[in-house]
């Protein structure tokens, strides 16, 4: 079998074991590290996905499949990540208050990290507070945000409301992403940025911070 196929297939079964070493096997046969995070990893999720959305699959398997996916992250995670370049700039990330999905938000900060930025990652869950806060802690001028669920995606507007109330509004570009979001309600709530996927989210997180790209 195909060795993406043989990822894919297996991230959507939910096998945390048999993931790590297809994605180790695909690495040593020359795959690039972005391909098996995409065509491999994603795939499978994505295929639970569609069955959870047709009721064919239920929470505990998507649970599964996001944990096992997570597992080939692991491994990719540092190859993805060039070490020991000086940071292009500090880039504070997190999924909104009430929001438990990090699985792009992973993507976009590996993405990101690539790319040479310093990620502080902040987690699920967080709240506005806790945006704030560590944007003024680690001086960023960049705040990434994802939001999965349309509840919790009007809280991205309640954190760049709280960035307001801090003054800290225009030295704060603020990126938004995430399935509910487009491009049209980035710009309702007055975000400075909106991108579809994570290596789009780099290619904007530059262009806000005026980097080269
Ligand atoms: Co949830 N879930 N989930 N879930 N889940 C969705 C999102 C849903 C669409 C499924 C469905 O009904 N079809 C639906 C939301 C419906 C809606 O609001 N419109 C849903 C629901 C309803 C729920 C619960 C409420 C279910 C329940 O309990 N009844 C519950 C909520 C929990 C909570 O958060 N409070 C819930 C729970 C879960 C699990 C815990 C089981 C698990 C999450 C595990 C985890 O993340 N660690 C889970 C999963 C895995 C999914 C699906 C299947 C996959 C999400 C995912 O990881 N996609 C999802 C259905 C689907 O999408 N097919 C679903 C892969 C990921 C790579 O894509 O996150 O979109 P995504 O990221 C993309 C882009 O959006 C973009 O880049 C990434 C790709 O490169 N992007 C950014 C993301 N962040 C960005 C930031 C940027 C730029 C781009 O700039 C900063």
């Amino acid at each position: 079998m195909d060795i993406l196929k043989e990822i894919a297939d297996n991230t959507e079964k939910g096998k945390q074991l048999e993931v790590p070493a297809a994605v180790q096997k695909a690495l040593a046969n020359g795959i690039s590290p972005y391909e098996v995070l995409t065509n491999g990893l994603q795939e499978g999720l994505e295929a639970v996905g569609a069955r959870f959305k047709r009721n064919e699959a239920y929470i505990p398997e998507v649970l599964l499949a996001a944990r096992a996916m997570q597992a080939g992250m692991n491994i990719l995670q540092p190859l993805l990540a060039e070490s020991g370049r000086k940071p292009i700039a500090t880039v504070v990330l997190g999924t909104v208050k009430d929001d438990l999905h990090d699985i792009g938000k992973n993507m976009v900060g590996m993405m990101l990290e690539g790319s040479g930025f310093q990620v502080v990652d902040l987690g699920v869950n967080v709240p506005a507070a806790k945006f704030v806060a560590t944007l003024e802690a680690e001086k960023s001028a960049l705040l990434a945000m994802s939001a999965l669920l349309s509840t919790t995606a009007p809280y991205l507007k309640t954190v760049i409301d709280a960035l307001e109330e801090k003054g800290l509004r225009q030295n704060v570009k603020v990126l938004v992403g995430g399935a509910p979001v487009t491009e049209e309600y980035a710009i309702k709530i007055g975000a400075d940025g909106f991108a579809p996927d994570s290596p789009r989210a780099v290619d904007k997180a530059k262009e806000l911070l005026n980097l080269k790209t």
